[in-house]
């Protein structure tokens, strides 16, 4: 009984996590439709347990009538009732408001939508805003409050699949089609989401971040993405930049308004204002940045950056310089 009590207290507490990310937390009104409609399916797969449940055990409880006779709720009436009317009584409205949800999620894209186009790869996104080629970033997904927001979704290698669950349901990124993905944020945050697709070795990390905020706040946000990285602002990061481009990370990375343009891994003209490493993987950290450069696989086994030689002095002048891309 203790056994029984603890168990299903542990339940109910770990109901109550409310911590995002969670389908349960909504942030907007797509995500609250979602949530409500999950709430129903709950509620009424529920009462339908319950009423198996109390059949078979007063089935059980009860056994045969003594005289043998079959009593009045058996037989074809029973299967009549229980196998066809109630399923149909019970699932029919059920499809009803789920198709209606669902019409209520319109995925094409509006007029005055704000338009942000995210990349899958393995295992980042490639993000940009308003088809800009300028307004490149990776990894963290910056969207206004208050105003519908279309994302354009495609991959370039495998299936991918978006999904911030407190913003809205998962919609697949498929290579050489463009999808869709239309919500609203009305409560500001940074809220955590995944790839919710299998995709290969590192598919669990694959995270991103989606940052909700004030519409002015946005707009300033994709003026500075948009904008070339600044000048190094010491020698040692301006050392740190020869750096860059001597080893080899110009060859994957693009710096915007250097000689830096290399596209098979994300942007970093503007890395040292991004809150993780690694799609989501670790904070953006000194600490966590030198172990990536150095060593990428120990953090994230399997991703498609190499392993990277680089002396100390010289990644000490690195650091300096990938510090600076704010
Ligand atoms: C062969 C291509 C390649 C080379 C060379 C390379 N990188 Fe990368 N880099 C990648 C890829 C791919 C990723 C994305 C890994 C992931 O998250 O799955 C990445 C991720 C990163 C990130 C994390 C970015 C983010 O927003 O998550 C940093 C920082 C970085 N690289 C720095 C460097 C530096 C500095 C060098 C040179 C010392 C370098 N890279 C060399 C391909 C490369
Ligand atoms: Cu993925």
């Amino acid at each position: 009984m203790r056994r029984l009590a603890l168990a299903a207290a542990t339940v109910v507490l770990a109901g109550a996590c409310a911590g995002e990310p969670s389908a349960l937390d909504p942030a907007g009104g797509t995500a609250a439709r979602l949530a409500d409609l999950w709430w129903l399916m709950l509620v009424v797969g529920s009462v339908v347990w319950v009423v198996v449940i109390a059949v078979l055990l007063r089935a059980a409880v009860r056994g045969r009538d003594q005289d043998g006779e079959p009593g009045a709720w058996s037989g074809q009436p029973l299967v009549v009732a229980g196998g066809i009317v109630l399923p149909v009584v019970v699932l029919v409205p059920l499809l009803i408001v789920v198709f209606r949800v669902a019409e209520g999620l319109s995925h094409e894209p509006q007029q005055d939508d704000v338009r942000i186009q995210v990349v899958g790869e393995q295992f980042w996104w490639r993000v940009a805003y308003n088809d800009d080629a300028a307004a490149v970033s990776a990894n963290e997904v910056h969207v206004p409050v208050g105003r519908p927001v279309t994302l354009e979704l495609t991959s370039v290698d495998v299936i991918h699949s978006f999904w911030v669950p407190n913003v809205a349901g998962k919609t697949d990124l498929i290579p050489g089609e463009t999808t869709y993905l239309r919500f609203e944020v009305d409560r500001p945050g940074v809220y955590r989401g995944f790839c919710a697709e299998f995709c290969g070795i590192q598919h669990a990390g694959m995270r991103l971040v989606l940052v909700a905020q004030p519409a002015e706040e946005f707009d300033d946000h994709v003026r500075r993405v948009a904008e070339d990285a600044g000048q190094p602002d010491s020698l040692l990061a301006a050392e740190g930049q020869r750096v860059f481009n001597r080893v080899g990370c110009a060859d994957c990375h693009a710096v915007r308004g250097t000689e830096a343009a290399g596209v098979a891994g994300p942007d970093l003209t503007h890395l040292a204002s991004r809150r993780t490493i690694g799609a989501g993987v670790v904070a953006n950290t000194r600490g966590n940045l030198a172990g990536w450069v150095v060593n990428p696989q120990g953090i994230k086994p399997g991703n498609h950056m190499p392993p990277q030689p680089v002396d100390p002095e010289d990644l000490e002048a690195l650091l300096a310089y990938l510090e600076g891309l704010e």
